[in-house]
């Protein structure tokens, strides 16, 4: 007895001892940095660098000095901007591909790349465009050095769209390959903002409204967050956007260019017009209102609106035998795989979103209609 007390006794003072010797050895925290930052973001040429992350188990600083004494290309490369406006310029640079071939990759080893730009720009290349286009590192456009915001290097794109021609490049991140989850689950926008708090955005000369996107995921209740939200546009227009950047924004759900992904801390040009379409992970967002203007609409019984078939196929719901339909407060009905295309998904006079099928029950006559997932 008076053994096993004073074993105990020792077992504790080891253990006091012990955590004070943790204590002693961890690293004094560095001081929090007081400057500007001005010194991170030298004026001068002198010592700045390129970042990339993810290509090897560490980051890899690249001096820019060095990007600029790989051999150059110098070609004609057209612009064309979101608004379709297309500017000619010739761009000098090394090509990406060249930098890679100095750390024994490629850019057709890639599965995808994140630029990210000084002023918070960034945006995600795919995998098909590293496979098939020249990206230039550009240091000279039209013979003349770049300008304050757009220096040390200007990627460009040729044949692709200027949102990819970003300025002020400060890192390339090397993306890991996601194989894309199959969609189980598909929720009508609309139905989901309307469960969330509307506030006023002013945008231009108008004020709208949006609801904060992060709420519209706490709605979700996903098991487990993607790492990207895939969005496609009414125009057909597609864009990958990181969650952490998606979350931390709005979609404004009235007025000009809705439903419209942006925030007051990014740059315009990373905004989402029309969202028609937007994944993630196993759940897709659909839009009733973009939908009746891509896939156009049906009449059945004098309800005009999308034809639910063609709604679930485009967000690439997976085929099911029966399907459980839930409204906004719960209410569920179940439909058979052949009763899709009986049914047309409209806006009623109260404007909510509803499902009416041809020579169904009444039950099936889902108001405030939110999801549609395959059961069995
Ligand atoms: N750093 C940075 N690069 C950027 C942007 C930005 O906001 N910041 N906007 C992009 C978008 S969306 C477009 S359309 C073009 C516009 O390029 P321009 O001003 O040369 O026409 O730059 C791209 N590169
Ligand atoms: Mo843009």
């Amino acid at each position: 007895m008076r053994k096993q007390v004073r074993i105990l006794q020792f077992l504790a003072l080891l253990l006091v001892m012990t955590l004070v010797a943790v204590a002693c050895s961890a690293p004094v925290e560095a001081p929090a940095e007081t400057g500007n930052g001005a010194e991170e973001q030298p004026s001068g040429q002198e010592g700045e660098k390129i970042v990339i992350s993810g290509l090897e188990s560490t980051d890899i600083e690249v001096i820019v000095e060095e990007i600029k004494d790989l051999k150059s290309v110098t070609v004609n490369a057209t612009s064309v901007s979101s608004s379709g406006e297309e500017n000619q310029y010739t761009v000098t640079g090394p090509i990406f591909d060249d930098l890679l071939k100095k750390y024994g990759k490629s850019q057709d080893d890639l599965s995808g790349i994140r630029l990210v730009a000084g002023d918070g720009y960034s945006i995600e290349v795919s995998q098909e465009i590293l496979q098939s286009r020249d990206i230039i590192l550009a240091h000279t456009i039209d013979g003349q050095p770049l300008d304050e915001k757009t220096r040390p290097i200007r990627v460009v794109i040729p044949e692709e769209r200027a949102m990819y021609w970003i300025r002020n490049l400060v890192k390339i991140e090397v993306l890991e390959s996601a194989p894309k989850a199959e969609v189980g689950r598909v929720l009508i926008l609309e139905t989901l903002i309307s469960q969330a708090n509307a506030e006023d955005y002013t945008y231009y000369e108008s004020t709208d409204k949006a609801v904060k996107v992060e709420e519209l995921l706490e709605l979700l209740a996903l098991e487990s967050l993607p790492d990207t939200a895939s969005f496609v546009a009414s125009d057909g227009f597609e864009k990958n956007e990181q969650l952490d950047i998606f979350s931390k924004g709005y979609i404004k759900f009235t007025g000009e260019d809705a439903p419209l992904f942006l925030s007051p801390d990014l740059p315009k040009g990373m905004h989402i017009k029309s969202i028609y379409l937007c994944s993630m992970g196993d759940v897709a967002l659909v839009s009733q209102q973009m939908a009746a203007e891509v896939l156009g609409t049906k009449e059945v019984k004098d309800k005009v609106g999308v034809d639910l078939k063609e709604l679930i196929n485009k967000a690439g719901l997976a085929d099911a035998d029966k399907y459980l339909l839930t409204a906004a407060d719960g209410y569920t009905v179940e439909i058979l795989r052949e009763d899709r295309e009986k049914g047309v998904v409209f806006i009623n006079s109260k404007g909510q979103v509803t499902t009416f099928f041809e020579d169904l029950p009444k039950n099936t006559q889902v108001k405030d209609f939110l999801s549609i997932e395959g059961i069995e």
